[in-house]
Formats: C-alpha cells, sequence, structure tokens
C-alpha cells in the first residue's frame, strides 16, 4: 500500500483528510503501508524553499497528528528517497506524449497557469506518482476520486513495462472509498473541495480557528428545500455535509436522516459545526506538538526514509537491469 500527500498549502483541508489521510491510517492496521510527503511533486508550481521546508515538516505532524504511526507504517519524505526520481525518468521514456497530455490533471492546472508558465515537471507530474507506486510493489493505493486517473496510467505502464522487459512490477489497483471519494466545496456543492480552486469559504482548512471553521460550516451553501435527505444529484450540499457528519461520526447517513426528520437546515449545521470543532481542536493540538519537537519529527522521517529505500532500492535496481542498464561496480 503506497499514498503520497503533498506539503504545498500548510494545513490539510478536510478533503485531503476524509478523502485519503483517514483511510491511511485505518489502513496501517492491515497493510504494509508506505505513506509519504511529497515534496518532489510540490516543486511542480514554484515555492518558496523556506516554505517548502516548514510546510515539509507541518504535512509530516498533520499525518502524523492524524493517526499515522510510525511503528505500523513507514512514513517518509519523498526526495529522501532518490529513487523515486530514477524510476520516473525510466518511466517517463515508456510513456507516450499524447498519453500524457491527456491527464485531465494536468490539462486544468496548465490551463490555469498559461502553456508558457505550466513546467514541464507539472506535464510529467502524473509519471512521477507511476514510479512513487511502482517502487514498492503497492497492490493498493488510497486517494480521492481526482487520481484515479493517475492510477489508471500507473496500471498501464506497469503493464507495457512488464510486457517488454519481464515481469517486474505489480499492478496496482485504487482504492476509493465510495461514500468519501469526493468531498465538496462548502459554498459551490458541485466542485470539489481543493486548496487551489475553492474560494476560502468554501474550504475547510483543518489547522484554522475551529471558530471559523464553525461559521464556515454553518454558512454552507444548501438549497431551498428543506428536508435533510441524501440525494447527490438534486441535493449536493446537504448530501455533502451528511457525507462529513457520517464519516467524521460513525453515524449511518441513513440514521442522520431519521433524526434530523422534521428538523431545519440550522440544526444539522450547528450540529455538524460543534462535530467539526470536535475534531479540528485535539487535531491542532497534536499537530502543534509534534511541530514543537522537530528533532523527534526529523528522526522519525529519517527512519521512514531508511526503510523505504531497502524497498525502492531493490526495485530500481531490478528495473535497470530489465532495461539494459550495465550495472555500477
Ligand atoms: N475534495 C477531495 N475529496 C476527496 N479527496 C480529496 N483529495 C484532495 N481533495 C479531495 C485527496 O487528497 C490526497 C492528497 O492530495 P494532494 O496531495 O493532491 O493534495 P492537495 O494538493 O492539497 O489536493 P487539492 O486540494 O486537490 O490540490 P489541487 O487544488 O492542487 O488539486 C489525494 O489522495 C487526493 O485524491
Amino acid at each position: 500500500m503506497l499514498s503520497g500527500i503533498q506539503p504545498t498549502a500548510g494545513s490539510f483541508h478536510l478533503g485531503n483528510y476524509l478523502g485519503a489521510v483517514r483511510q491511511w491510517v485505518a489502513l496501517q492496521e492491515s497493510h504494509d503501508a508506505f505513506y509519504m510527503v511529497v515534496d518532489l511533486h510540490a516543486i511542480t508550481v514554484p515555492q518558496d524553499p523556506e516554505a517548502l521546508r516548514a510546510n515539509t515538516r507541518l504535512a509530516a505532524a498533520q499525518l502524523l497528528a492524524a493517526g499515522l504511526d510510525p511503528d505500523r507504517c513507514t512514513l517518509f519524505v519523498q526526495s529522501h528517497v532518490p529513487e523515486h526520481a530514477q524510476l520516473a525518468w525510466v518511466m517517463n521514456c515508456l510513456t507516450g506524449f499524447g498519453e500524457a497530455s491527456r491527464m485531465t490533471q494536468f490539462k486544468d492546472k496548465s490551463a490555469k497557469q498559461g502553456a508558457d508558465r505550466a513546467s514541464v515537471g507539472l506535464f510529467t507530474y502524473p509519471v512521477l506518482q507511476v514510479a512513487d507506486i511502482l517502487l514498492y510493489q503497492a497492490n493498493e493505493v488510497p486517494v480521492g476520486e481526482d487520481q484515479r486517473q493517475h492510477i489508471e496510467l500507473t496500471r498501464d505502464l506497469a503493464e507495457r513495462f512488464n510486457g517488454r522487459f519481464g515481469a517486474t512490477f505489480t499492478i496496482p489497483k485504487p482504492y476509493i472509498l465510495k461514500e468519501t471519494a469526493k468531498i465538496y466545496d462548502l459554498q459551490d456543492p458541485t466542485v470539489k473541495m481543493s486548496k487551489s480552486a475553492s474560494t476560502p469559504k468554501g474550504l475547510i482548512n483543518l489547522l484554522d480557528e475551529p471558530k471559523a471553521t464553525a461559521k464556515k460550516v454553518k454558512s454552507a451553501v444548501t438549497d431551498t428545500d428543506t428536508v435533510i435527505r441524501y440525494d447527490a444529484e438534486n441535493k449536493p450540499g446537504v448530501s455533502n455535509l451528511l457525507t462529513i457528519y457520517s464519516t467524521l461520526t460513525g453515524r449511518p447517513v441513513a440514521e442522520l436522516e431519521r433524526d434530523y426528520e422534521g428538523k431545519m437546515y440550522g440544526a444539522l449545521k450547528t450540529d455538524l459545526a460543534e462535530v467539526m470543532v470536535e475534531f479540528v481542536t485535539p487535531f491542532r493540538e497534536r499537530t502543534q506538538q509534534y511541530l514543537d519537537d522537530p528533532e523527534t519529527l526529523d528522526s522519525i522521517l529519517a527512519k521512514g526514509a531508511e526503510k523505504a529505500r531497502v524497498v525502492a532500492a531493490e526495485t530500481l535496481a531490478q528495473a535497470y537491469d530489465r532495461v539494459g542498464f550495465l550495472p555500477a561496480k
């Protein structure tokens, strides 16, 4: 099992947590899990060096605060394991230009930045992701729905490599939970909650002041109807709130619908705001505790990188050999 998160925005948002990180915490119990802070991916768009360094530690601190346990999983920083960039080069050489051009995330992001501003790194980002996954021979990749196309590319390239050079890579599957595959913006519940696309009011950052978070939940856009019912197509705002509520409390949506029968949207929002505050308050505190002890944090990451490198180096050596590179003596 392998997954990663970018250290770009500082705080994780609720979509990152419910769509991905929450699953990572559960899956570390049952899988040999590798989780990383993907700083190589972060520099596909311009980064301030000091901010990147700080945000990389901050991302690791949040992953630990969310419940990752370095004794149960391998937690590391992508740039500490050079094999990622090395295998990415090989996979770049197997990827068609047209194939890479069809990646919708690249199309969206490069359209926003303008063709001349978008970097070649942004273009080959999905191929680096392919290398990330294949290095650990991952069977499953827990991600949100927005990453499905990149996992498909990973499967295609792994099959291509295996077909051309002999069985080398495990063919991975996406692990996407239907309920939380896409958490929506609170102000526009037809688009995914995202650090780059959401308005500040529609985006729940986990490290924001709990009061501000409560306010955002209370002013979430719903609809002109009054019934609290899950109907993603016709009632996207209410459905999004029910999904968030249900996932954070572990209470099934049907039970929430029963409880809120005859009640107003305001009641649902007030209660969910409370649930959110109860969730983010200890999360913020735990994150701060890890940040206050950077030596321990760095040593967790160093141990993680050491463990990751053992696996990554073995896979890379095999791939290099299959491709026909002369072994270094
Ligand atoms: N709204 C979401 N619902 C469910 N899952 C989501 N993920 C992101 N947004 C949602 C999942 O979070 C993981 C980490 O993604 P990332 O490293 O791409 O984080 P990000 O850059 O902070 O995500 P954004 O906000 O989506 O960034 P932009 O705006 O740059 O595209 C992934 O598993 C992702 O699926």
